[in-house]
């Protein structure tokens, strides 16, 4: 048993465990190799929590082959965990990514079935649930993140029977029609009963949960606790926030405030600007949201002499077939729309493949009119709660896709069905053309929740939950 870990409330230490070191390895210009934090949505949502309180990490470093020591990064232990390139395209491209990922999100694009990626899957979470019983204090919290790895709590209950075992979905569960196409649903049920909480985004995510474990194990429930054989389990929702304070403290300064007029002046100064900032991931609705901004164009709604669109999008699992077809698709659209729709100098859709810096992201929404998530499914969506944690002004308008977890939380956003392109058209232009005064009422409502409920929040219900047992 090591002692990598630092105190928590409760006496115990706390441990994380997830598919990913919050760091990536990057090479110097001199050569020199060093760790720098990732993007995404896990690291941005858990990095203040361990900058807060210290504690171990246990997860793979994004490089294939043999695992580098432990080491200490910003006061937190990293235990990397080694995956073989067999590991990675078995395990974290397979089953995590062409079967999981799209069944838990209604089926997009056809999940895989395939054998060989589920023994992968099996015998990755062994190896994940092995390190961290190696390197639990006595009594530690564990925390397990995410859908990779649904089987670690059970595997590391058999282990280690005196740690205390939390489990948190990012994604979406979904519901039992979907669930029970997959052959090997139980396993993954049990998998997760081994933990002591299961937290996910929303209510109605821990309900098809709870309604499944009563459906195909046969297990009884009194609201959100499930009665496992000699044990009892909680199953409740954590809606996953923001950083507001931090977020909103970096929109106000000064050397912001003059990037974002910069922005728009490179843009050549339009008079609304749209910005989309996303993986580029299948799941985020961007077809959707450009053939609307298309639509406007070409039905003169809207001049593209008058606004620009900008997506960001970051490069993303660019191994997987289906992310390779949607780039393809996203830049043909893209292009198509630029060649039809704007003038000389100044395409209309300004797209940029790539990751930003925390500041320039912040300087990007500052700078945005209209913010534009129309995510088919998603499982909480953390850029429009950044949005909203920047506008400082009040000003800037949110349209969000009614089924990403956020619009839960926030109602007073421009709500939309993102398939409903008649809609999504007329609800862009209703953000477009609302007055200040509009703007100022919902944006208002937005911050009140959003800097309430922010990601300190959400990291110290799910604790205290977890240590109240
Ligand atoms: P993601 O699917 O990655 O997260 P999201 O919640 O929007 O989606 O988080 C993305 C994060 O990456 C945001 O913090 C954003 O700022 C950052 N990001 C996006 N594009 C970037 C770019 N070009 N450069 C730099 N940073 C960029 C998953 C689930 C979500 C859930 C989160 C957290 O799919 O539903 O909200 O986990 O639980």
């Amino acid at each position: 048993m090591g002692n990598a870990g630092v105190s928590t409330a409760g006496g115990r230490s706390l441990l994380v465990v997830a598919n990913r070191l919050p760091v990536d390895r990057v090479t110097e210009p001199d050569g020199t190799q060093s760790w720098r934090r990732s993007p995404g949505g896990l690291v941005a949502a858990l990095e203040p929590v361990m900058r807060r309180g210290g504690g171990a990490w246990v997860g793979w470093s994004g490089i294939p082959g043999e695992a580098p020591q432990p080491f200490t990064q910003d006061g937190t232990t990293l235990v990397p965990v080694s995956l073989t390139a067999r590991d990675v395209a078995e395990y974290y491209e397979g089953f995590s990514n062409s079967t999981l990922w799209p069944l838990y999100h209604d089926v997009i694009v056809p999940a895989v079935y395939e054998r060989q990626f589920w023994d992968a899957y099996v015998r990755v979470n062994r190896r994940f649930a092995e390190a961290a019983a190696e390197v639990a204090e006595e009594r530690a919290l564990v925390w397990v993140q995410d859908y990779q790895l649904q089987l670690v709590p059970a595997m590391l209950r058999e282990l280690r029977p005196d740690v205390r075992i939390g489990f948190f979905l990012h994604i979406p569960f979904p519901p039992d029609e979907l669930f029970q196409q997959l052959p090997w649903r139980t396993q993954i049920l049990e998998g997760l009963l081994g933990a002591d909480l299961v937290g996910f985004q929303r209510t109605g995510a821990a309900t098809n949960f709870i309604r499944l474990c009563r459906r195909l194990l046969g297990y009884g429930y009194r609201r959100d606790r499930i009665f496992a054989d000699h044990r009892v389990v909680r199953a409740q929702a954590f809606p996953i926030s923001v950083d507001s304070a931090r977020l909103s403290e970096l929109a106000g300064r000064p050397e912001t405030m003059q990037r974002a007029r910069e922005i728009r002046a490179e843009l050549g100064d339009p008079a609304k600007l749209l910005l989309g900032v996303d993986r580029l991931d299948y799941t985020k609705g961007l077809r959707h949201r450009l053939t609307a901004f298309d639509e406007l164009l070409a039905e003169g709604k809207i001049k593209s002499s008058e606004v620009a669109f900008v997506q960001i999008a970051t490069p993303s699992r660019e191994r997987v077939e289906q992310y390779r077809v949607l780039r393809d698709e996203i830049e043909l659209q893209i292009g198509r729309i630029n060649g039809e729709r704007s003038r000389l100098g100044t395409p209309v859709v300004h797209y940029l493949h790539t990751s930003y810096s925390q500041d320039e992201l912040v300087a990007m929404y500052c700078a945005a009119d209209v913010m534009v998530v129309t995510p088919l499914r998603d499982g909480m969506n953390l850029v429009a709660k950044e949005y909203v944690a920047c506008r400082n002004d009040r000003r800037g308008a949110l349209v969000l896709s009614e089924f990403a977890g956020a619009a839960v939380e926030l109602r007073r956003a421009f709500l939309v069905n993102p398939h409903d392109i008649d809609g999504l058209k007329e609800t862009l232009l209703r953000a477009l053309r609302a007055d200040p005064a509009e703007l100022g009422r919902r944006m208002g409502t937005l911050r009140r929740h959003v800097l309430e409920h922010d990601v300190n929040r959400w990291a110290d219900r799910f604790l205290d939950a977890l240590t109240r047992g």
